[in-house]
């Protein structure tokens, strides 16, 4: 599972947020191979303590996408099952056993587009910028980018993105919704770890509602979306640890939401 380009570290008092970091900045964290199954294998094997994590990348960019030294001549079969295993991979951070809080900088490109859209939470700092090259190397994405990002920005925007090579600052980033937070410069890892920590309150029942259900509701048709919240809300709700946060509430226990 060690992989010399993938810091792991837990964090907290009862070690319930990972610190997830791309080491291989010389490389502008590009992804190989070894890489793409290191962080498989991590969120695979995600120890239970782990409430939370976040993602970020070493030096001036948080990930150039795949390693572009790698795409050599493969023929059709060899390049789908290269693109499954990213699949394979994504699918383990978005479906994995926490929430994954992505702190962003610099290049988010290509397969590193891919990987932050594969988070839950996307925090960006002021030197962030988001592109998708690969509409200019003649490929296409491969990590999940057309399903996930599409539910982001919506396909016009993506489809801009390729056919052009627009590329979003940070700021019209956040406004179009490629991340949920804009943060000053060299912030972007400290607001992930306050989010990380805070997420790492909540009820695990209710966090897992969030990133397993919420997601394959948005994707059902109503009448069955509403079947399922159903279902989930009453689940959640028979918790003990509901009972409990909703007794603590009616007792003047617990915070009130307070005006943003
Ligand atoms: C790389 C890669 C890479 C950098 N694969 N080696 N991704 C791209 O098309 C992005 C290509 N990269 C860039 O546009 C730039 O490198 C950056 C804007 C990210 C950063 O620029 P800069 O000036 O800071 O760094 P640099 O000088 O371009 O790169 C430093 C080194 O990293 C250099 O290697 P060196 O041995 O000459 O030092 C670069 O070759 C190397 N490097 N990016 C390999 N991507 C599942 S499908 C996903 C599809 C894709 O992601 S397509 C890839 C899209």
């Amino acid at each position: 599972m060690r992989n010399k380009d993938l810091h792991f570290e837990l964090r907290g008092e009862q070690q319930e947020v990972a610190v997830i970091r791309l080491t291989r900045g010389s490389k502008r964290n590009a992804i190989n191979d070894a890489l793409v199954l290191a962080l498989r294998d991590l969120f695979e094997k995600m120890p239970t303590s782990v409430r939370a994590a976040v993602i970020d990348g070493e030096g001036e960019h948080f990930c150039a996408g795949l390693d572009l030294s790698e795409l050599k001549e493969r023929d059709a079969g060899q390049g789908l099952h290269h693109s499954r295993m990213w699949h394979a991979a994504l699918e383990c951070v978005q479906y994995g056993p926490v929430p994954v809080i992505a702190a962003l900088h610099g290049a988010v490109v290509g397969g590193g587009l891919e990987l932050a859209s594969a988070c839950h939470i996307r925090v960006a700092d002021d030197t962030t910028f988001f592109a998708l090259p690969e509409g200019s190397r003649g490929i296409f994405v491969g990590g999940g980018g057309s399903v996930r990002i599409p539910r982001l920005i919506g396909v016009a925007r993506m489809t801009d993105m390729m056919l052009t090579g627009r590329v979003y600052n940070a700021a019209d980033g956040e406004r179009i919704g490629l991340a949920q937070y804009l943060v000053p410069k060299g912030s972007a890892f400290d607001k992930a770890i306050e989010l990380a920590v805070r997420i790492a309150t909540n009820a695990p029942l209710t966090n897992y509602a969030l990133t397993h259900v919420l997601p394959r509701i948005a994707d059902q048709p109503a009448d069955q979306g509403f079947m399922t919240e159903a279902m989930m809300a009453a689940i959640a709700q028979s918790a003990p640890e509901a009972k409990d946060r909703v007794r603590a509430f009616l007792e003047g226990r617990a915070d009130k939401v307070k005006k943003a």
